[in-house]
């Protein structure tokens, strides 16, 4: 089974700044956990982050026919993005959702995400763990679903 994780803008930051809000470790680390968590599964895990809504679509169409389901912490783009969204919904992947923060108890422009009625699931308000628990959870809803 090969997975990828998507991380959005900004999020290349982590353990920077805000840590109040976003925690202390890096991306980096997020990662290196993310991979040593998928070995341990039994999975393949690929990663990609960036700052550019384009090359997220990019990146998302060109996970179609090799990868069997995508982690998105879309960032700000959850909020924003029809183009990530219709990506998602192109490739015909699953995919969960998460978040470090939860969104819901921010700003109200937070609590709407164009890509969470189409996840498998939403995770968030985990802080680095959103990313475990995500992972997890992709892997248990794949696995149940193609035995
Ligand atoms: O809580 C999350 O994971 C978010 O996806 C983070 C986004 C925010 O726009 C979403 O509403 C919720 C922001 C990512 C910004 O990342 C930073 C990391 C370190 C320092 C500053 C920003």
């Amino acid at each position: 089974m090969r997975l990828l994780v998507l991380h959005g803008p900004n999020l290349n930051l982590l353990g920077s700044r805000e840590p109040g809000l976003y925690g202390s470790c890096s991306l980096e680390q997020i990662n290196a956990s993310l991979h040593e968590q998928a070995a341990r599964l039994g999975v393949e895990l690929l990663s990609f982050q960036s700052n550019h809504e384009g090359a997220l679509v990019d990146r998302i169409q060109a996970a179609r026919g090799d990868t069997d389901g995508i982690l998105i912490n879309a960032a700000a783009y959850t909020h924003t993005s029809i183009a990530l969204r219709d990506a998602l919904l192109a490739v015909d992947l699953p995919f969960v959702e998460l978040h470090l923060s939860n969104t819901h108890s921010r700003e109200l422009f937070r609590h709407h995400s164009y890509l969470a009625d189409r996840a498998v699931g939403v995770i968030c308000g985990f802080g680095s763990t959103s990313y475990r628990l995500a992972l997890d959870g992709l892997v248990d809803h794949l696995r149940l679903s193609r035995p």
